[in-house]
């Protein structure tokens, strides 16, 4: 059974070629999709395919891609295989994209995702032609049901000059009614407070409006999303959820967080979601999140009951965990809300719940500055996301990693930062699986006495003890102290020799 409602939406449905033949090169897409969930399935490959037509051809033919964050391969993947994406922003993880913009090929704007819609609306990127939103269906009224994901889908709808909707049949119909979307944002000087007061609170409409005259196609589609496989935590994701529970633990006894510590916000990846199944396994009752994806061990903390309601703004689910939730959305319906992202990663909502942010980091120094983003400081990973927004206003910014990475080659505690994305001030504690050092309060040679001792490896603390006892002699200051000469040195060698660890 078709899932348009309306009569008047039904006559615009057409085939994905036919759609994709309305994009005109070198204009603007606002393409849903949020870490492989609700992205538009049919519409990008089209365009892929027409792309590789024209360059056949010898004719040019690029756009430029803002999306909600990472997406799936019929969409980042395709369009950069076919060389086909001029300009992209938020945040990728397709590993063709990557490999283009690393090659200097694609250009790539790494924002923080509570921006993306404000500044769309700023207007200083230019006009959004095109939105491409998937969506699990259509109502009578020509309000639109949301899909996995809302992203910044909202904007696109509003902004865009003409809109494409695929219409997903594979999206679960118990998603309707997740979702809250709130429509009292604008620029200042009108801007005016979210009224949100606790993390599940509603204070939207569960569906999307959207002007139908400017509707000029609509693709009926019955794909999955794409959910990537977790792999079982390994011992470090095991030792690092033990410390941070610990942790945690400590902080309740001394009466520094409550019993149900404060709204939960975890990262993707291994790590997070081990932490979130340590989680599982502490004192903790009553908890909430106030977050930005809700993977995997997010829904086992529902169903213990630990975890009361959890606030995203995207699934980013395994395909086991997405087709147990398939078979049993009614019994999460009310206890799971997806918002637009600028919502979902709001600075001042974050800060005002006072969020307890957990998320992975590529390297740490012995300061506290994270680098979230680049290998060796020029060679992308994916992008800050919602990092940014949650550390510097969360209540507690953990940031978290194996204390070696390629098997024991690089030390992900360094002496400098290869590149910064999170400063001193908004990281408060680190955690490898050596363990964990509260930054909180601490100055700078505090703080990397503390790092040195509780976070390194074994086999590069003494290297790192002995770089810092001779920074503490022969720094030009004694603020921070670094060897100018030698503060990148172990990246440089990683670079030349394919280990830190000097000979
Ligand atoms: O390389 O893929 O070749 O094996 O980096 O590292 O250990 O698998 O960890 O998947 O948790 O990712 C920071 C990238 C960690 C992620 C980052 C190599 C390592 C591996 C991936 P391979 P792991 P994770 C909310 C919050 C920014 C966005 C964010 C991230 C690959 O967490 O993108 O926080 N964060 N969003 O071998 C060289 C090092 C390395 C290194 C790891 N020091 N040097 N390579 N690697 N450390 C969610 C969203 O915003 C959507």
């Amino acid at each position: 059974m078709s899932r348009i409602k309306s009569v008047a939406h039904q006559r615009k449905v057409m085939s994905a070629e036919a759609a994709a033949a309305l994009i005109a090169p070198g204009t603007t897409l606002g393409l849903s999709g949020f870490t492989g969930a609700g992205y538009p399935k049919a519409v990008p490959l089209a365009l892929a395919d027409r792309i590789n037509r024209e360059h056949a051809l010898g004719r040019p033919f690029q756009v430029k891609v803002w999306t909600g964050a990472s997406t799936g391969p019929e969409l980042d993947g395709a369009l950069a295989k076919a060389d086909g994406i001029e300009f992209r922003l938020p945040y990728n993880s397709d590993p063709i994209a990557r490999e283009k913009i690393n090659r200097g090929e694609m250009e790539y704007f790494d924002m923080h995702l509570s921006q993306v819609a404000p500044v769309a609306w700023q207007g200083f990127l230019g006009p959004l032609d095109t939105a491409v939103v998937e969506v699990s269906g259509i109502r009578e009224d020509g309000s639109l049901i949301p899909s996995s994901s809302v992203g910044n889908n909202k904007t696109w709808l509003d902004r865009a000059g003409q809109v494409i909707l695929e219409v997903n049949r594979w999206q679960n119909p118990a998603l309707e009614g997740m979702h809250d979307i709130y429509y009292g944002t604008a620029l200042p000087p009108n801007r005016r407070p979210i009224p949100l007061i606790r993390s599940d609170d509603r204070i939207g409409e569960p569906g999307f409006r959207c002007d139908p005259d400017r509707i000029v196609a609509i693709i009926e589609t019955d794909t999955a999303d794409r959910n990537a496989p977790f792999t079982p935590p390994g011992d470090a994701d095991i030792a690092i959820a033990g410390h941070l529970v610990e942790f945690f633990k400590h902080e309740v006894a001394r009466g520094r967080l409550p019993p149900s510590l404060l709204p939960l916000q975890s990262g993707v990846g291994n790590t997070a979601n081990a932490v979130l199944g340590g989680l599982g396994e502490g004192p903790f009752e009553g908890m909430t999140a106030f977050t930005e994806v809700i993977q995997d061990g997010m829904l086992d903390l529902l169903e213990s009951g630990r975890l009361l309601a959890a606030s995203a703004t995207a699934f980013s689910l395994s395909p086991d965990a997405a087709h147990d939730l398939n078979t049993r959305m009614a019994e999460f319906h009310d206890r799971i809300l997806l918002r637009p992202q600028e919502i979902s990663n709001h600075p001042e909502l974050i800060r005002r719940l006072g969020c307890i942010a957990m998320n992975g980091m590529i390297e740490a120094d012995i300061f506290g500055s994270v680098n979230s983003t680049h290998i060796m400081g020029s060679r992308i990973q994916n992008g800050i996301g919602g990092s940014g927004d949650f550390a510097r206003n969360a209540y507690i910014s953990i940031f978290m990693a194996a204390s070696t990475a390629k098997g024991g080659r690089i030390s992900t505690i360094v002496p400098h930062a290869s590149h910064t994305d999170h400063i001193p001030q908004d990281v408060q504690v680190i955690v490898t699986e050596q363990g964990l050092a509260d930054l909180r309060g601490l100055s700078p040679k505090q703080r990397a006495a503390l790092v040195i001792a509780n976070c390194a490896h074994p086999d590069y603390r003494p290297v790192l003890a002995d770089y810092y006892a001779r920074a503490r002699r022969e720094s030009y200051g004694q603020q921070s102290p670094m060897l100018l000469t030698e503060a990148l040195s172990w990246h440089e060698r990683f670079v030349r020799t394919g280990t830190m660890m000097p000979a």
